[in-house]
């Protein structure tokens, strides 16, 4: 990041009071403009790429992309690596994704709950139970509407590389066992950044609060919030269990992760480097699935072995309080035809 620019731009955001994006903007203007100026690489030196990940090193979408990378680089005799960044280190999903709009990274993994606002094809996979299980979730994503949701990535300059297993997302808090909607009623539940995900949680009468992945552990600790919502896999992984005593099986979204490159980068490269990435990317979904289900496993058995309450709920006053969200949606007839395509396929 050129941090002179980046200085100034901070500057004027002080006195001017520019969003967050705003900013981001500025700063990331001028790194293209410096990584474009400075692509006189030698040739015969290998291209790395570079890609961002919230999760830890040994996450399931983190090692996909390393073995991708991996293979890239045999397939291409050494030319063509990516250098995966994870926890975070590169930004919060919001921000990698304009980073890689804009052309300043060249991979970020993402959730489909960071990606509903702009890009609203998303929600027909996100929507609170539009997906079964983690075997409709395969079919939907390897079948038409999977394929129709990355094509609309490229509209806003990003290539939908793959599209990641999340398994299902459930509610869990450090107060009370709830199985019910009812009993999350007044509780400050963090979700992600995303309306859909707001809108759900008022209708429970939950306090939703928004804030991104890497402030929920502590916002925890601290009482900020009293819950949140995730996959088994994320909140072993992050630690949040060790706090959050009580978990709820809501199965309420299996909202997946995208593997996303920037078109930008992407069509700068060769269409033989393309090739290889679009292959990569293709056989890291099976690895991916299989470390997934493993992980998964290992997570429930290893939160519960730490004493963490699981219980059933009343899945079907889950589903009637979700259902007007749905509804207001899908009053979007394109949404609403991949929505039914979605649903085929259950
Ligand atoms: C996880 C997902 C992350 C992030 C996180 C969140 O399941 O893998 O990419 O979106 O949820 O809730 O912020």
């Amino acid at each position: 990041m050129p941090g002179r620019a980046c200085d100034a731009a901070h500057g004027h955001a002080v006195m001017t009071r520019l969003t967050r994006r705003e900013l981001l903007v500025a700063c990331v203007g001028s790194a293209v403009s410096t990584a474009w100026a400075s692509d006189d690489r030698d040739p015969a030196s290998p291209r790395i790429l570079t890609a961002s990940d919230v999760h830890v090193s040994d996450y399931p979408t983190v090692a996909a992309i390393r073995w991708m990378g991996e293979t890239i680089e045999r397939e291409s005799g050494g030319k063509l690596a990516i250098r995966v960044y994870p926890s975070g280190a590169l930004g919060r999903e919001n921000d990698t994704i304009d980073l890689a709009r804009f052309g300043a990274l060249d991979i970020t993994r993402v959730n489909f709950a960071a990606l509903d606002e702009a890009f609203p094809a998303t929600r027909a996979m996100a929507l609170p139970y539009v997906i079964d299980s983690t075997e409709h979730l395969r079919r939907a994503v390897d079948g038409a509407p999977g394929a129709r949701i990355r094509r609309s990535f490229e509209r806003r300059g990003l290539i939908g590389l793959a599209l990641y297993d999340s398994g299902a997302r459930c509610f869990y808090n450090r107060v009370r066992p709830a199985h019910d909607p009812r009993e999350l009623a007044g509780l400050k539940i963090r979700v992600p950044p995303s309306d859909i995900f707001v809108r759900l949680l008022r209708a429970f009468g939950a306090n939703p609060t928004p804030l991104s992945y890497g402030e929920v552990f502590s916002a925890l600790q601290t009482r900020l919030i009293d819950g949140a919502e995730n996959n088994w896999t994320t909140f072993y992984t992050s630690r949040q269990f060790e706090v959050a005593r009580f978990w709820g099986q809501s199965r309420h979204s299996y909202s997946p992760e995208a593997l996303l490159m920037s078109k930008r980068r992407f069509d700068a490269l060769s269409s033989n480097e393309r090739q290889l990435i679009l292959e990569g990317a293709a056989q890291s979904v099976p690895y991916m699935r299989s470390l997934w289900d493993q992980q998964e496993d290992a997570s429930r058995a290893a939160v519960e072995q730490a004493g963490v309450r699981v219980n059933e709920v009343d899945l079907d006053a889950f589903k009637k309080a979700a259902a007007p969200i749905v509804r207001a949606y899908l009053q979007d007839p394109e949404l609403d035809a991949l929505y039914r395509d979605v649903r085929a396929v259950a």
